[in-house]
């Protein structure tokens, strides 16, 4: 038996990467009947002919978790990845990705990238997410920029890139390892939007770990159960929920808010508690 990652498949036939490189396999019998249960990022065992090019997939150990779109499995951490300008960020998808993760318990990595179509710009976004506590980085592949940085905080990861289409993200990837060759597409100067170049997910492996190169994916569906959640779901807002005159305040109109009064002295970004209003309101259980 030899362990590996799935990390692509297509029509019955799975990719397995194993330290000699990557077998095709088809799943035995019983995994079968469960065919639309084996996902990408799967740790398997394997077995092969002696000398065989392909092999059979035994059985699939357990995972750690399980994203649905994508369908990945064994995900670590989520690349946000928002370009710069064209199309420029929309902050609320942003903080809404960042949200979906922290409540899936992933680690994040805020990628802003075309650096080079307004660098003092890229500076301001990035410094503003670091001040959060996301690791950030600004890329340009046009000027080579942020891409060690990069490779440092993917490194030895199961990652997702999540972002809008036209972003960059399969730009970025080839730029981190040209052997990749991904297929980019160009953002239409009308719509300002990209076109959903990527479709299908697939693992690539980049150094020591894994990235998914993903179609630009944007809400993953949040729970009616999450409304107490959400404010965790913010790291800036932590220091401060404890301090609240109420417990259980949800920081929206309650007197001695220690969130609110954080918004006000510039501790805590505006736009984010506003983001936090309108996705609580969506959380907000319906009766
Ligand atoms: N100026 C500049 N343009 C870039 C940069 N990175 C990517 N682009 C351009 O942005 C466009 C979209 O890039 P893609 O890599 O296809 O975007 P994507 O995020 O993979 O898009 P989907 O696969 O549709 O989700 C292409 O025309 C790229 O040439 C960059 O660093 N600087
Ligand atoms: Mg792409
Ligand atoms: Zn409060």
């Amino acid at each position: 038996m030899e362990q590996g990652v799935i990390v692509k498949g297509i029509g019955g036939t799975y990719d397995v990467e194993i330290e000699s490189g990557v077998v095709p396999c088809i799943l035995r019998g019983r995994l079968r009947l469960r065919d639309d249960r084996v996902l990408v990022g799967d740790k398997v065992e394997i077995s092969r002919e002696p000398g065989g090019e392909a092999g059979v997939v035994e059985r699939i150990l357990p995972r750690i978790n399980e994203l649905t779109r994508p369908a990945i499995a064994n995900v670590n951490q989520v690349a946000v990845v928002f370009s710069v300008k064209n199309p420029p960020p929309n902050y609320l998808l942003l903080d809404r990705i960042l949200v979906q993760a922290e409540l899936l318990d992933l680690s994040c990595v805020v990628v802003f990238t075309k650096g080079d179509l307004d660098p003092a710009g890229a500076l301001d976004m990035a410094n503003k997410y670091a001040a959060i506590s996301y690791p950030t980085v600004i890329t340009s592949v046009i000027k080579s920029e942020g891409l060690d940085e990069l490779r440092e905080l993917l490194k030895g990861k199961i990652s997702t890139l999540a972002g809008p289409s036209g972003a960059g993200k399969s730009s970025l990837l080839n730029a981190l390892d040209p052997a990749l060759n991904l297929e980019t597409g160009k953002v239409s100067a009308k719509a300002q939007r990209g076109r959903h170049t990527t479709r299908s997910v697939e693992l690539l492996s980049l150094g020591d770990g894994y990235v998914a190169d993903t179609p630009g994916f944007s809400r993953l569906s949040m729970g009616t159960d999450q409304e107490r959640d959400l404010q965790f779901a913010f790291p800036e807002f932590r220091p401060h929920i404890d301090a609240c005159q109420f417990r259980g305040c949800l920081h929206r109109r309650e007197p001695g808010c220690q969130v609110k009064e954080a918004v006000k002295t510039g501790e805590i970004l505006p736009r984010r508690y506003e983001h936090y209003l309108i996705l609580l309101e969506e959380a907000a259980p319906r009766y």
